[in-house]
């Protein structure tokens, strides 16, 4: 069972594990043992009280067709109220009720599974990095469907479930806030989503590269010469003049992941309730041009 774990709850037990040939291929070949805890439980059962929400409502719209339920899901969706039930709680189920106890689930599930990650993180001996990663994604998808409609009054705001119906939401608020392009914030989401992509890249080519050399083994790599840390290393420097350590390439990626959410969220939150048109503003500071 190898060393116990420190902080464990449990000490380690012989589990249900299973091995593929295939899941080796693309990572490890060890399947479970899952740890599900009552947090896990609670956040599959929330999550999947949503999913009925917002499935049944879907089939609703169609009569219950199966068929018609396959052919025109992309299309279906669950829509919040309309502004004439402003942000109140009480709200006709068929009206956009429904709406409100979906989120609260869906709501509910996510912060669930945000424990689960901080909790085992904790009883792992290991940082919380992970969870104040994913703490930046729920600032946004809170800032989308809750926080900014409470700050307009309105649940006609949030996001509705759907798949192109949230795409239509996109569309709309950069169209009804005079052009998402001229919020600033929300090019520094975009900066952070590309810079994202392109660490990733650098960083897996390059451990890649030198894979010859063990690179993706990272033992003893620090002090030894002509490692395959070393050349990854000198790699970058020899192309650009200046690498990244094997501890701040981590750094700079958790930053540009947490970033992008982060900036975004607040890109979205100033949107309506502090600024009301992105170009108008952005001429305004001298950002866009006014012509
Ligand atoms: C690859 C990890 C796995 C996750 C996956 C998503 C569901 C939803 C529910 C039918 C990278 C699973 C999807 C559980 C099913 C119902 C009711 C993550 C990976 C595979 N979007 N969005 C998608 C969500 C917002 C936008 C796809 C969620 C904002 C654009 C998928 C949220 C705005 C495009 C999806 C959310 C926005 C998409 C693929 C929540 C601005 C696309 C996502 C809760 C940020 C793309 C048809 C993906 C697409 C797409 C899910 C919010 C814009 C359905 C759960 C409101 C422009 N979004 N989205 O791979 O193909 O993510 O759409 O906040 O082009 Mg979206
Ligand atoms: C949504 C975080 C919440 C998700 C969580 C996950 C589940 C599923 C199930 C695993 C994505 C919950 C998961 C429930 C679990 C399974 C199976 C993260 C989310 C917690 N834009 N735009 C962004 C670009 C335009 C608009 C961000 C580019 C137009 C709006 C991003 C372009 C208009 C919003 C970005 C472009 C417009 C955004 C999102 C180009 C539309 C937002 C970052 C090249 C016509 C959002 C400040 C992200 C934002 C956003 C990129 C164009 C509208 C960087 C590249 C001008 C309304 N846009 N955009 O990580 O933050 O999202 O804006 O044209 O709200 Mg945009």
């Amino acid at each position: 069972m190898g060393v116990p774990v420190q902080n464990s709850d449990e000490p380690r037990y012989e589990s249900l594990t299973a091995s593929s040939y295939w899941m080796g291929k693309i990572g490890q070949a060890q399947i479970g043992p899952v740890y599900l805890g009552w947090l896990g439980v609670l956040s599959i059962v929330f999550g999947f009280t949503a999913i009925e929400i917002i499935g049944w409502n879907m089939a609703a719209s169609v009569g219950y067709s199966p068929i018609a339920f396959m052919r025109e899901f992309f299309w279906l969706t669950l829509d919040p109220p309309g502004p004439e039930y402003g942000f109140s709680f009480f709200v006709p189920l068929k009206e956009g009720g429904w709406f409100i106890i979906a989120g609260f689930f869906l709501t509910a599930s996510i912060l669930c599974w945000w424990l689960r990650t901080y909790r085992r993180a904790v009883r792992l001996g290991m940082g919380t990095h992970v969870a104040w990663a994913f703490a930046s994604a729920i600032w946004l998808f809170l800032v989308l469907g809750f926080i900014r409609p409470a700050l307009m009054g309105s649940w006609s705001e949030a996001v509705p479930y759907g798949i192109f119906s949230h795409l239509e939401w996109t569309n709309n608020l950069s169209l009804s806030y005079g052009n998402f392009f001229y919020n600033p914030f929300h090019a520094l989401s975009i900066v952070f989503l590309y810079g994202s992509a392109l660490l990733f890249a650098m960083h897996g080519a390059t451990i890649l590269a030198v894979g010859r050399y063990g690179g993706e083994r990272e033992l003893e790599q620090i002090t030894d010469r002509g490692t395959a840390s070393e050349r990854a290393a000198l790699f970058w420097r020899w192309t650009m003049g200046f690498n990244a350590s094997m501890e701040s390439i981590h750094r700079w990626a958790w930053w540009f992941a947490v970033l992008t959410t982060l900036t975004g969220g607040i890109g979205v939150l100033l949107t309506g309730t502090v600024v009301d048109n992105w170009y108008l503003w952005a001429i305004e500071h001298k950002y866009a041009p006014d012509y």
